[in-house]
């Protein structure tokens, strides 16, 4: 069968679900960006036998195997026209169903609002509201196809914000536990980040190549950038990462070495020329720094990123496994970091240790944790996990740090981490074989919520000091959950 057979059976059995052009509709976008991360057998596997609680039926009764091939196939090629995403098919896509200005002022519950841990069950593509208090749910909703990454909150904690990676942003009142605003800025977004002042909200997409700037009161778009280096060579957006003292946005590029930083503040000093480029030029010019990127260029692509305290330094990793620390203000590298393999910066926490904060990053390579002294930059302990995982957990009213290793054959072991005498000091298996991971704590610290990410799942909560299971919830798949107050408090022991 050739692919125009192939087109003809997407557009007679997908297309009323995922678009003409493959951009989503109902269904996700079947575009290769969207697709990567599965595997040939896995989509055949979805064309055959449909997803549960979803509209995907299964087309085994249908499609030859040979049919279920060619479809596989032609999902994972890129269209013959390139997909487009312009600033008008983002405007069209906004929709504001509940008016800011008609919402309750107060919970319409009895929770308290700022021990919510918000879930995101990706078995499903639901959300799950949870009282932090008595590890309850108070309500659970569908979400976009495959919210990815944390979602963020307003300063105050009434909002949550969620981004999807087919590019919906989403905005949900906690208060009245609806959803006000909704948009599509991009056609694979890889997350966002929200002002310290709640004021604005910074999407990184990888198609199109493009940050987008969203009011964060009702989600309309305000400004779209082209993510472009000084030679017009495009880049897709690695990360966008909020620096709450300096009032900007700092963003990550996945293929030039340059790193962006986007200030917020209405008095930032003026961008100058040489740290803007000239397609920027005009915007920047005798305007004052205000939404304008600058740019640090770098000698390598750094596309992974840790912050310290003060946002002043960056530590940034390459794909490579190489890691050096830049200077936000110096704009330049100050120091070279001995992390080999492949540090996950991005899930680093920090902590007082001996009059000096540190800083612990997993290595998705080795399966080591490195510990850094953030005033030296020095490497000062390399400890070694059962096998690599993706999270670390900790919080400032527990001595301990928890790691998984769910990148390996021990994905259901959990190693508690004593922040005082870096070692390993227990390793806690809650569910044998079942792949456990991503730990959030409760406001107080006192217990430490852990995810089973499989389809059925769990969320087991266990009490932090005594490492006893206290509670067992079932749940679809639940890759991460987010505790309001250490979210919006900057918890040294969560991500931001
Ligand atoms: Fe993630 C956060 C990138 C695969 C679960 N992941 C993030 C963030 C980035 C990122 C940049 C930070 C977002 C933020 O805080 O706003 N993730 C990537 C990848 O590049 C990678 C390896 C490949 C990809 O396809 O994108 C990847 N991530 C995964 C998964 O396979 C995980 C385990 C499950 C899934 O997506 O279905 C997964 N990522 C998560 C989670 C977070 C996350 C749960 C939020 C962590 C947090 O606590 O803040």
């Amino acid at each position: 069968m050739d692919s125009s057979a192939a087109a003809q059976l997407y557009g007679q059995h997908c297309q009323s679900c995922h678009g003409a052009d493959r951009l989503g509709g109902m269904g996700p976008a079947l575009l290769p960006e969207s697709l990567e991360r599965l595997k040939s057998a896995e989509i055949s596997n979805t064309i055959r036998q449909g997803r549960s609680a979803t509209q995907m039926a299964g087309f085994a009764g249908q499609l030859t195997d040979e049919q279920i091939s060619q479809l596989t196939a032609y999902v994972q090629s890129a269209p013959a026209t390139p997909p487009r995403w312009s600033d008008a098919d983002m405007r069209a896509s906004h929709r504001q169903p509940v008016a800011l200005s008609s919402l309750p002022a107060r919970p319409q519950y009895t929770a308290n609002p700022l021990n919510l841990f918000v879930v995101v069950e990706a078995g499903d593509h639901h959300v799950t509201v949870l009282d932090g208090d008595r590890f309850r749910p108070i309500t659970r909703f569908a979400s976009h196809y495959a919210v990815h990454g944390g979602p963020k909150f307003s300063p105050d904690g009434r909002f949550v914000y969620f981004s999807s990676r087919d590019g919906w942003v989403t905005q949900y009142d906690l208060y009245s536990l609806q959803v006000v605003a909704d948009i599509r800025v991009g056609l694979n977004t890889r997350n966002i980040a929200v002002s310290d002042d709640g004021n604005w909200i910074l999407a990184g997409n990888t198609l199109p190549q493009t940050l987008v700037l969203l009011d964060a009161h009702g989600l309309a778009p305000v400004k779209t950038i082209a993510v472009r280096d000084a030679a017009g060579r495009p880049s897709r957006v690695s990360a966008v990462y909020e620096a709450a003292p300096r009032h900007s946005f700092v963003v990550a590029l996945k293929d030039v070495p340059e790193l962006w930083e986007i200030s917020y503040d209405r008095h930032a000093a003026p961008v100058y020329p040489g740290l803007v480029h000239d397609y920027q030029m005009g915007e920047a010019l005798g305007q004052p720094g205000f939404l304008t990127p600058r740019v640090t260029p770098l000698s390598m692509v750094l596309d992974d990123f840790y912050f310290d305290p003060s946002y002043q330094h960056v530590l940034g990793a390459s794909r490579s496994g190489q890691a050096q620390v830049i200077s936000l203000d110096a704009r330049s590298k100050v120091a070279d970091l001995p992390l080999d393999g492949m540090p996950h910066l991005g899930s680093g926490i920090s902590f007082e240790r001996d009059g000096h904060r540190i800083m612990a990053t997993p290595n998705l390579k080795g399966g080591q944790l490195s510990f850094v002294d953030m005033d030296s930059w020095q490497l000062i302990r390399q400890v070694q996990l059962p096998g690599p995982g993706f999270f670390l957990r900790s919080h400032e009213n527990t001595p301990y740090a928890w790691a998984d290793s769910m990148m390996s054959a021990h994905k259901d072991t959990l190693s508690i981490i004593d922040k005082r005498t870096l070692s390993v000091v227990r390793q806690l298996v809650l569910r044998p074989g079942k792949t456990t991971a991503h730990v959030e704590f409760t406001r107080d610290g006192r217990y430490a919520l852990v995810s089973v990410m499989e389809n059925p799942g769990e969320l087991i909560v266990v009490d932090a000091q005594t490492l006893r299971e206290v509670a067992a919830l079932p749940m679809a798949k639940p890759i991460g959950k987010y505790n309001v107050f250490n979210k919006v408090n900057r918890s040294e022991g969560t991500s931001h």
